[in-house]
Protein backbone atom coordinates (compact mmCIF):
# COMPACT_ATOMS: atom_id res chain seq x y z
CA UNK A 1 0.00 0.00 0.00
CA UNK A 2 2.80 2.70 1.39
CA UNK A 3 4.81 1.49 -2.00
CA UNK A 4 1.77 2.36 -4.81
CA UNK A 5 1.04 5.58 -2.83
CA UNK A 6 4.57 6.27 -2.85
CA UNK A 7 4.56 5.28 -6.56
CA UNK A 8 1.88 7.95 -7.31
CA UNK A 9 2.86 10.85 -5.62
CA UNK A 10 6.34 9.99 -7.22
CA UNK A 11 4.61 10.13 -10.73
CA UNK A 12 2.58 13.07 -9.93
CA UNK A 13 5.95 15.00 -8.65
CA UNK A 14 7.27 13.62 -12.07
CA UNK A 15 4.14 14.82 -14.04
CA UNK A 16 4.63 17.85 -12.30
CA UNK A 17 7.94 18.44 -13.13
CA UNK A 18 7.73 17.56 -16.56
CA UNK A 19 4.97 19.93 -17.27
CA UNK A 20 6.08 22.73 -15.63
CA UNK A 21 9.68 23.11 -16.82
CA UNK A 22 10.77 26.42 -16.59
CA UNK A 23 8.96 26.55 -12.61
CA UNK A 24 10.49 25.11 -9.99
CA UNK A 25 9.36 21.55 -9.66
CA UNK A 26 8.05 22.19 -6.30
CA UNK A 27 5.51 24.72 -6.40
CA UNK A 28 3.12 23.29 -8.52
CA UNK A 29 2.91 20.32 -6.64
CA UNK A 30 2.00 22.81 -3.45
CA UNK A 31 -0.51 24.40 -5.44
CA UNK A 32 -2.14 21.48 -5.92
CA UNK A 33 -2.08 19.86 -2.51
CA UNK A 34 -3.68 22.87 -1.50
CA UNK A 35 -6.10 22.89 -3.84
CA UNK A 36 -7.03 19.34 -2.80
CA UNK A 37 -7.03 20.11 0.09
CA UNK A 38 -9.65 23.35 -0.40
CA UNK A 39 -12.05 20.60 -2.08
CA UNK A 40 -11.64 18.30 0.67
CA UNK A 41 -12.50 20.97 2.81
CA UNK A 42 -15.30 21.79 0.61
CA UNK A 43 -17.78 18.91 1.67
CA UNK A 44 -17.11 19.47 4.59
CA UNK A 45 -18.12 22.73 5.51
CA UNK A 46 -21.32 22.15 3.47
CA UNK A 47 -22.23 19.39 5.67
CA UNK A 48 -21.70 22.03 8.65
CA UNK A 49 -23.37 25.24 6.92
CA UNK A 50 -26.80 22.41 7.12
CA UNK A 51 -27.08 22.75 10.69
CA UNK A 52 -25.85 25.93 11.27
CA UNK A 53 -29.13 27.16 8.77
CA UNK A 54 -31.01 24.90 10.76
CA UNK A 55 -30.05 26.20 13.94
CA UNK A 56 -30.56 29.64 12.90
CA UNK A 57 -34.16 28.77 11.73
CA UNK A 58 -34.92 27.14 15.28
CA UNK A 59 -33.62 30.41 16.99
CA UNK A 60 -35.66 32.80 14.72
CA UNK A 61 -38.77 30.27 15.93
CA UNK A 62 -38.08 30.77 19.17
CA UNK A 63 -37.43 34.69 19.28
CA UNK A 64 -41.01 34.66 17.32
CA UNK A 65 -43.04 34.76 20.99
CA UNK A 66 -40.68 37.78 22.38
CA UNK A 67 -40.95 39.46 18.83
CA UNK A 68 -44.61 39.59 20.12
CA UNK A 69 -43.65 41.48 23.47
CA UNK A 70 -42.63 44.51 21.39
CA UNK A 71 -44.56 46.62 19.65
CA UNK A 72 -43.41 49.89 17.28
CA UNK A 73 -46.32 52.87 17.04
CA UNK A 74 -45.81 55.39 14.76
CA UNK A 75 -46.62 59.45 15.39
CA UNK A 76 -46.72 62.10 12.60
CA UNK A 77 -46.17 65.78 11.89
CA UNK A 78 -50.45 65.41 12.09
CA UNK A 79 -50.78 65.03 15.79
CA UNK A 80 -51.43 61.22 15.17
CA UNK A 81 -50.43 57.92 16.84
CA UNK A 82 -50.95 54.88 13.81
CA UNK A 83 -52.91 52.95 16.64
CA UNK A 84 -55.43 53.47 18.70
CA UNK A 85 -54.60 49.94 20.63
CA UNK A 86 -51.62 48.44 22.24
CA UNK A 87 -52.37 45.12 22.58
CA UNK A 88 -49.80 43.23 25.05
CA UNK A 89 -49.80 39.27 25.37
CA UNK A 90 -50.05 38.01 28.79
CA UNK A 91 -47.18 35.70 28.03
CA UNK A 92 -44.99 38.36 28.18
CA UNK A 93 -42.85 38.88 31.28
CA UNK A 94 -41.75 42.38 30.27
CA UNK A 95 -42.97 44.59 27.06
CA UNK A 96 -41.10 47.30 24.72
CA UNK A 97 -42.93 49.92 22.94
CA UNK A 98 -40.71 51.61 20.45
CA UNK A 99 -42.16 55.32 19.57
CA UNK A 100 -40.91 56.36 15.96
CA UNK A 101 -41.24 60.08 14.87
CA UNK A 102 -42.11 59.67 11.14
CA UNK A 103 -42.28 63.73 10.46
CA UNK A 104 -39.67 65.87 9.85
CA UNK A 105 -40.76 69.09 12.37
CA UNK A 106 -38.72 69.29 15.75
CA UNK A 107 -39.62 68.07 19.22
CA UNK A 108 -40.29 71.58 20.19
CA UNK A 109 -43.32 72.02 18.21
CA UNK A 110 -44.44 69.12 17.08
CA UNK A 111 -42.83 66.34 20.12
CA UNK A 112 -44.48 63.48 20.79
CA UNK A 113 -43.83 61.26 23.50
CA UNK A 114 -45.95 58.08 24.80
CA UNK A 115 -46.86 57.40 28.45
CA UNK A 116 -48.93 54.65 29.72
CA UNK A 117 -51.08 55.05 33.16
CA UNK A 118 -54.38 53.71 34.84
CA UNK A 119 -57.29 55.16 32.51
CA UNK A 120 -58.59 57.47 34.97
CA UNK A 121 -55.31 58.48 36.29
CA UNK A 122 -54.87 60.10 32.88
CA UNK A 123 -56.04 63.41 33.38
CA UNK A 124 -53.42 63.80 36.38
CA UNK A 125 -50.68 62.74 34.76
CA UNK A 126 -51.42 64.99 31.46
CA UNK A 127 -51.96 67.98 33.56
CA UNK A 128 -48.83 67.31 35.80
CA UNK A 129 -47.06 66.55 32.48
CA UNK A 130 -47.90 70.04 31.04
CA UNK A 131 -46.97 71.53 34.10
CA UNK A 132 -43.16 69.57 34.42
CA UNK A 133 -42.45 71.79 30.87
CA UNK A 134 -40.93 70.80 27.55
CA UNK A 135 -37.34 69.96 29.46
CA UNK A 136 -38.77 67.46 31.59
CA UNK A 137 -40.90 66.16 28.44
CA UNK A 138 -43.25 67.01 29.50
CA UNK A 139 -43.22 64.56 32.27
CA UNK A 140 -43.54 65.26 36.23
CA UNK A 141 -40.28 63.78 37.31
CA UNK A 142 -41.31 60.71 39.71
CA UNK A 143 -45.11 60.20 38.32
CA UNK A 144 -45.67 57.41 40.30
CA UNK A 145 -49.16 56.71 38.33
CA UNK A 146 -47.31 56.06 34.92
CA UNK A 147 -46.21 52.35 34.33
CA UNK A 148 -44.02 53.70 31.79
CA UNK A 149 -43.44 56.45 29.40
CA UNK A 150 -40.77 57.48 26.31
CA UNK A 151 -38.69 60.11 26.39
CA UNK A 152 -40.03 63.11 24.09
CA UNK A 153 -38.74 62.90 20.90
CA UNK A 154 -39.35 64.84 17.03
CA UNK A 155 -39.15 64.38 13.62
CA UNK A 156 -37.05 61.30 12.68
CA UNK A 157 -35.88 60.11 15.91
CA UNK A 158 -37.35 57.13 17.96
CA UNK A 159 -37.16 55.64 21.93
CA UNK A 160 -37.89 52.80 23.49
CA UNK A 161 -39.15 51.88 26.51
CA UNK A 162 -39.36 48.43 28.24
CA UNK A 163 -41.68 47.37 31.46
CA UNK A 164 -43.32 44.59 33.64
CA UNK A 165 -46.31 43.96 32.82
CA UNK A 166 -47.26 43.02 35.90
CA UNK A 167 -47.47 46.92 36.03
CA UNK A 168 -50.96 46.68 33.92
CA UNK A 169 -52.71 43.31 36.34
CA UNK A 170 -55.04 46.71 38.02
CA UNK A 171 -57.96 48.27 35.58
CA UNK A 172 -58.02 49.61 32.63
CA UNK A 173 -54.74 51.36 31.38
CA UNK A 174 -54.27 53.70 28.32
CA UNK A 175 -51.47 55.35 26.19
CA UNK A 176 -51.44 58.67 25.49
CA UNK A 177 -48.53 62.12 24.04
CA UNK A 178 -48.68 64.64 26.97
CA UNK A 179 -47.45 67.36 24.67
CA UNK A 180 -49.86 70.30 25.36
CA UNK A 181 -52.40 69.64 23.24
CA UNK A 182 -51.78 65.95 21.68
CA UNK A 183 -53.84 64.41 23.86
CA UNK A 184 -57.23 64.38 22.49
CA UNK A 185 -55.68 63.15 19.34
CA UNK A 186 -53.04 61.08 20.08
CA UNK A 187 -54.60 58.48 22.94
CA UNK A 188 -55.37 55.04 22.85
CA UNK A 189 -56.21 51.60 25.18
CA UNK A 190 -53.39 49.12 26.50
CA UNK A 191 -55.05 45.96 26.13
CA UNK A 192 -53.85 42.37 28.11
CA UNK A 193 -54.88 39.75 25.62
CA UNK A 194 -54.59 35.75 25.92
CU1 LIG B 1 -47.54 64.52 20.64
Amino acid sequence: MKAYLALISAAVIGLAACSQEPAPAEQPAAEAAASEAASAEMPASETEAAPAAEAEAAAADAAAPAGDCAVTVESNDNMQFNTKDIQVSKACKEFSVTLKHTGTQPKASMGHNLVIAKAEDMDGVFKDGVGAGPDADYIKAGDERIVAHTKLIGGGEEDTVTFDTAKLAEGSYKFACTFPGHGALMSGTVTLVD
